[in-house]
């Protein structure tokens, strides 16, 4: 393999390489979520469930995940269900997503890495559950998540739940403001807490339409304003479980955690499947409708985009 050779490096589903060359509107969607954010085979659902709903709303879905040493920018249905069934997949970042390339690895992409793939393979939106941030107790861990920088420095505009209520959020909202990227929640003042619509943190911008986050947008680029875009978007009222029922969930699993001496990388992803068994299920059913509602929205501004 001569590693200057993108088409070495970079395989590309077939309608997702027709929607590029016809400039067609495509959405990128991560892999981590599916192999390390959620049990199988709710994973799968969730995917299969996503892509659907991009198809539905006029656009092309492009899940994104490092396969043998290529990365794969749209997923065959096979690949995918082989994916969410592999135990053994990398959690893939800025730091390691050319390492598993290089090294012929398998692994999913997480925010930043999606991001990373989005910008390489001109895609300018993409929608996940939360993303990253400083976690709690950062300022003893230094546990900042990568995907704050790259929002920082890759100009794709991502769609989330805001930040997972595990992180300290009013210090992941201190450090986008310092790194100058544009946190919007869509349709509301306050900032959503990921399970709950409200963090209780007014939120730094509001826009109320897809087309209003597609007109900023292109206004940024008109500027010469480089660096993506956080829009944060409240998950339907009928799905969200209150801010201080989950909160006393937060600190239980925070508290396996620590027990279990869980840190860096393997943190968020154990947090996550504790809080699943500690309620019984139900945050995973939250975290499938609010991927699905962001989802839905990132479209709507990838179709408003290419308008
Ligand atoms: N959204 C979800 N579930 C997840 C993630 C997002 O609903 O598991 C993943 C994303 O890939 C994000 C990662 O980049 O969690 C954050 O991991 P960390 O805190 O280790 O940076």
């Amino acid at each position: 393999m001569s590693p200057k050779n993108d088409a070495s490096l970079v395989t590309y589903a077939p309608d997702v390489a027709e929607a590029r060359a016809s400039g067609k509107p495509i959405v990128a969607l991560e892999s981590t979520i599916i192999t390390h954010g959620m049990p199988y085979p709710g994973n799968l659902e969730m995917a299969r469930a996503v892509e659907a709903i991009v198809r539905e709303e006029g656009a092309t879905p492009a899940t994104i995940a490092v396969i043998d040493g290529v990365l794969n920018v749209g997923l065959s249905d096979e690949t995918l269900a082989a994916l969410a069934l592999r135990k053994d997949a990398m959690k893939l970042s800025r730091a390691d997503l050319a390492f598993a390339l290089a090294e012929g690895r398998t692994g999913a992409t997480t925010v930043a890495a999606t991001m990373i793939a989005a910008a390489h393979a001109g895609i300018g939106v993409f929608a996940t559950g939360g993303i990253g941030g400083v976690h709690r107790g950062a300022e003893t861990s230094f546990d900042i998540s990568a995907d704050l920088d790259e929002l920082a420095r890759t100009g794709v505009i991502v769609v989330s739940a805001g930040a997972k209520a595990i992180l300290d959020v009013p210090k992941t909202l201190e450090v986008l403001e310092t790194r100058g990227v544009p946190v919007v929640t869509f349709g509301s003042d306050v900032f959503p807490a990921f399970w709950s619509r409200e963090s209780g943190l007014k939120s730094p911008l509001r826009l109320d339409t897809p087309d209003a986050i597609a007109r900023f947008q292109k206004v940024r680029s008109a500027m010469g304003i480089t660096g993506g875009m956080l829009i944060a978007n409240p998950l339907p009222v009928e799905d969200e479980i209150a801010r201080d029922v989950m909160e006393a969930h937060i600190r239980e699993a925070m508290g396996r955690a620590e027990k279990a001496g869980v840190s860096a990388k393997a943190v968020t992803p154990f947090l996550l499947s504790e809080l699943v068994d500690i309620t019984s299920g139900k945050s995973l059913r939250t975290n499938i409708a609010l991927v699905k509602a962001n989802v839905r929205l990132a479209t709507r501004i990838a179709v408003a985009l290419a308008a």
